[in-house]
């Protein structure tokens, strides 16, 4: 705990051997009225969870799977620049810690070598369409050996240990992360989401690269070309026309 030199992110950190989901847990504790900033880390998750049903492989000891509780008090809309945020501060944690050229796959996948080391999974309170508190859930696969993997995953999910060659120390990570985050957090409340684009597109892969776009339109393929002020994929689908392409009507080529 005492690695972390931030005031407000992960300024009070619990830490669960095993627990179902950290996203739960920092829930309950939202709930109970715990301050921004503070953390829940744990070693296992037996139900670690992606976006949309999906599953987090979360193997003890071998990963961070952690929540951060925020409370942005700005209406849900806000969410999506969040999310972006994470991914920015993750990203450029893990590159000041092992030096790997990790980078960032719209709206919320750390990849290298396109393959996925990291998940965001931004969850929100609403009332009165303001987000009471949200958690922000960060799973990385730090020291995942390849043979931890199920098959499913061999394929596509790597890990720091296997893309550099050896384990990397979980704490400074975290902590590394809380420092980013913190940082980018106060930029964002000061001067708000602009800098963070700039951080993002220059971590991006999507940025030149063809993306595939289902709108009423039909489906439809663009270059990606940046993000809007709203966190929204601004894709040029041809003949001068950019389209901003929210979460879930896209897939990367
Ligand atoms: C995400 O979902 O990428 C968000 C993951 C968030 C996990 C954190 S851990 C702490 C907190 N507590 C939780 O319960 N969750 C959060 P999505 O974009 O839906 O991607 C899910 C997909 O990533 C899966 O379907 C797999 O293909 C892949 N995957 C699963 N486990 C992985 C792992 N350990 N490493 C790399 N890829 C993985």
């Amino acid at each position: 705990t005492n690695a972390i030199h931030t005031t407000v992110m992960g300024s009070k950190v619990e830490v669960i051997k095993t627990t179902f989901s950290t996203q739960e847990d920092a829930r309950r504790r939202a709930e109970q009225g715990a301050a921004e900033g503070t953390l829940i880390i744990a070693e296992e998750q037996t139900g670690g969870k992606g976006r949309l049903g999906r599953k987090w492989f979360s193997p003890y000891g071998k990963g961070i799977w952690m929540s951060l509780i925020l409370r942005p008090q700005q209406p849900l809309k806000f969410a999506s620049q969040l999310t972006l945020l994470t991914g920015v501060a993750v990203c450029r944690a893990i590159r000041q810690v092992t030096g790997l050229e990790v980078g960032i796959k719209w709206p919320n996948d750390i990849l290298i070598q396109k393959r996925k080391i990291c998940g965001i999974l931004l969850e929100s309170a609403i009332e009165d369409n303001v987000m009471r508190y949200c958690i922000a859930g960060i799973g990385i696969s730090v020291n995942v050996d390849d043979n931890d993997y199920p098959d499913e995953l061999k394929t596509i999910a790597t890990s720091l240990k296997i893309e550099s060659g050896s384990t990397v120390n979980r704490t400074l990570l975290i902590a590394a992360v809380m420092e980013e985050f913190e940082t980018l957090y106060q930029i964002y409340q000061q001067k708000g989401f602009r800098p963070i684009i700039n951080l993002w597109e220059a971590l991006s892969l999507n940025l030149n690269e063809e993306v595939i776009v289902h709108s009423h339109q039909g489906i439809q393929e663009g270059i990606a070309v940046g993000l809007d002020s709203s966190g929204a994929l601004l894709v040029d689908m041809g003949m001068g026309e950019i389209k901003p392409v929210i979460s879930g009507d896209v897939k990367l080529k």
